[in-house]
């Protein structure tokens, strides 16, 4: 049983809450709303805070849903300018370093995206405290838990809103560039408005040779998801990252 009552509390899997988490979501908005897109539309990061905790707080970590957090997202909805749009999947670091040197933007570049990046949070019900020892683990525990809906949710969001030409940075030194179980397999690409269109660029490690390729049956299943919605594809593959992101 992973509900143990231990300290009267669930004993899940996964890390506990991040420490200090409204502390860190306050600052962090603060900083965004303040310093990194000072032009946006002035948000209360207050009620911004407060509309996040009233998502999970008090709750049973492993019963989120997507209507949860509607009200959070409505507050703050991820969306960027048409064309500057970058998805990616297992290449986090590397896209971020892309983008940093173009004009384009992640979902970590939007307000949620940039406030939630590399944290952990869930409650329990009949507390009003965040369970700072366990949360509910992806594999192990739940995949309903608050953590993977709010990407779930915020990715469909960010996905539904693209336009224009968006890119997708994916792994070439893995076997499958594209997994269709990953958040922009199963949530992003299925997605995307017809008439948008997507370039994939599949990077691989410097100094040793591609994995997987455009030709390959990872990145022809994308192809066959993207068919069925209209959505224009392209694909450049054998990069290593030097090359890309001088290129770029
Ligand atoms: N996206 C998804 N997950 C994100 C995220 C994000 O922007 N930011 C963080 N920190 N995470 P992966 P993927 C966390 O397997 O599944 C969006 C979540 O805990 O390498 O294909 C983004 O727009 C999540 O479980 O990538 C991007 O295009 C892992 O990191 C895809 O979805 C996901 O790591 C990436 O999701």
């Amino acid at each position: 049983d992973c509900c143990t009552p231990i300290k009267k509390l669930c004993w899940w899997h996964g890390a506990g809450s991040t420490a200090d988490f409204q502390k860190i979501i306050q600052e962090r908005c603060d900083t965004y709303t303040q310093t990194i897109r000072p032009g946006s539309r002035s948000r209360n990061c207050q009620a911004i805070r407060q509309a996040f905790m009233s998502t999970f707080i008090s709750k049973d970590p492993c019963k989120a849903t997507k209507e949860d957090y509607n009200s959070l997202i409505n507050l703050a909805p991820p969306t960027v300018p048409c064309g500057q749009q970058v998805f990616w999947s297992k290449t986090k670091e590397l896209a971020h370093e892309y983008v940093k040197r173009q004009r384009l933007m992640t979902l970590e570049d939007t307000l949620l995206g940039y406030l939630a990046d590399g944290l952990s949070w869930c409650g329990e019900p009949g507390s009003s405290d965040l369970n700072i020892w366990s949360c509910p683990d992806w594999r192990k525990d739940c995949r309903t838990n608050y953590l993977s809906v709010f990407w779930e949710v915020l990715s469909e969001r960010f996905a539904e809103s693209a336009c224009s030409t968006v890119r997708v940075v994916l792994n070439g030194s893995l076997e499958n560039a594209f997994d269709s179980m990953s958040i922009f397999g199963r949530v992003e690409a299925p997605n995307l408005r017809p008439q948008v269109e997507l370039e994939a660029w599949l990077v691989h490690d410097t100094g040793k040779p591609p994995s997987d390729s455009c030709s390959g049956s990872s990145i022809r299943k994308l192809k066959s998801i993207l068919d069925g919605r209209n959505v224009k594809f392209r694909c450049m593959d054998n990069l290593s990252r030097d090359q890309f992101l001088q290129r770029s």
